[in-house]
């Protein structure tokens, strides 16, 4: 039946706010976390150690997560032993676990794949209605040829001379009300989003944007900061050097007014 006080609008949900407020005051660091790489006890105990270094939230994911069990067992040990939120960055459907604070519920936009761009979310939203998790709706796109993500996602490669295209998706993004933008590099690729790309971007759309992959050195992150990332993500050092890791979230923090 007809009801004009039923709402119409949809709330934004704790972790998303949690995120909004965080970047009121300067980049954020979000750390990434790979359950195909490594164990559920490293991975606790890395938790534990960037959550105290400044950390804004775990990302849990990877692009060949395979099963739900694994997910929900990792994400119950670290939502046991750290306070930040732990959002789930989902390869696929069976990437969901209901013990996650957050979903990233994301488009992969410059796919070729009708999966990758709306089916595997079609497919993945009844759960996340039953039990009630929280999505964040991010707009996902990925530069290179040459990573897991983007062999994957059967990825049209975006030329790296000619960021007024990746504007151009960046901004249709907003348009259709993605509340977040993620350039992404891939996972170990060996060079950052260049700086000129995320300058554009940012110049284009007024959401956070987001930017990953191949970020390893101080100078590397300083340039996709001052470039204007809002939401830095680093996912292999965390594995491979904890030392540089915690240094470059204390860079990140440096930028922050409210340190
Ligand atoms: C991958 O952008 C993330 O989705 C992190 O990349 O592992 O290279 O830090 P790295």
């Amino acid at each position: 039946m007809y009801s004009s006080s039923r709402p119409r609008t949809v709330k934004i949900g704790a972790t998303e706010s949690y995120i909004l407020r965080k970047l009121e005051n300067g980049p954020i660091h979000m750390t990434l976390l790979d359950p195909e790489n490594i164990s559920i006890e490293r991975a606790t105990q890395i938790a534990k150690i960037v959550e105290a270094e400044g950390s804004s939230a775990i990302m849990v994911g990877g692009s060949t997560v395979a099963s739900q069990n694994e997910m929900d067992e990792f994400v119950i040990s670290l939502k046991k032993n750290v306070k930040i939120p732990i959002i789930i960055f989902p390869n696929n459907v069976q990437a969901l676990t209901k013990h996650a604070d957050a979903v990233w519920y994301m488009s992969l936009l410059n796919s070729l794949e009708w999966y990758y761009i709306i089916g595997a979310q079609m497919q993945a939203a009844p759960f996340i209605k039953k039990h009630n998790i929280e999505t964040i709706p991010m707009a996902y796109i990925v530069f290179r040829a040459d990573t897991a993500v983007s062999a994957i996602g059967r990825v049209l490669p975006i030329p790296e001379n000619h960021p007024e295209v990746v504007a151009a998706y960046a901004l249709a993004a907003q348009y259709l009300g993605f509340r977040f933008v993620y350039l992404e590099a891939g996972s170990g690729a060996p060079q950052p989003i260049p700086s000129k790309v995320i300058k554009t971007i940012r110049s284009s759309i007024e959401i956070p944007l987001v930017v990953g992959g191949g970020i390893r050195s101080v100078e590397q992150i300083n340039e996709v900061i001052k470039a204007g990332a809002d939401i830095i993500v680093t996912g292999t050092l965390a594995e491979e050097d904890l030392n540089q890791l915690k240094r470059l979230i204390n860079i990140v923090k440096s930028y922050r007014t409210d340190q």
